[in-house]
């Protein structure tokens, strides 16, 4: 992945984008594990149009949450489950586990 200075956002808050925006023209897969009551890895940069898989290692419920309402949600994934979360926005999205919300990550997204 090229990252160019001019694309790097200091916004708080990930943009949505629109349907028709262009995407690259070859998206890439991400992986993150839940294991240990961690995401990992926990911050992970992607692009829009890339896809990135959750998947609980942990006995315990996870679900991997944007905090920013309605960007993404894997909703409840049990014991070796796992979620694909296409990525549709620019910036920086923080997440959580609602059911333990002190494990969090982020995508950055450029
Ligand atoms: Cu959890």
């Amino acid at each position: 992945m090229t990252l160019t200075r001019r694309n790097v956002l200091t916004a708080a808050a990930a943009l949505p984008l629109a349907a028709t925006m262009a995407t690259r023209a070859r998206a890439a897969s991400h992986e993150v594990t839940i294991r240990n009551f961690r995401f990992t890895p926990a911050t992970l940069a992607v692009a829009p149009g890339d896809t990135v898989t959750f998947t609980n290692r942990d006995g315990a419920l996870h679900s991997a949450t944007s905090t920013q309402a309605g960007l993404f949600d894997t909703g409840a994934l049990q014991a070796g489950q796992s979620a694909l979360v296409t990525v549709d926005f620019r910036g920086d999205a923080a997440y959580f586990c609602k059911f333990h919300p002190r494990m969090t990550g982020s995508l950055s997204s450029s």
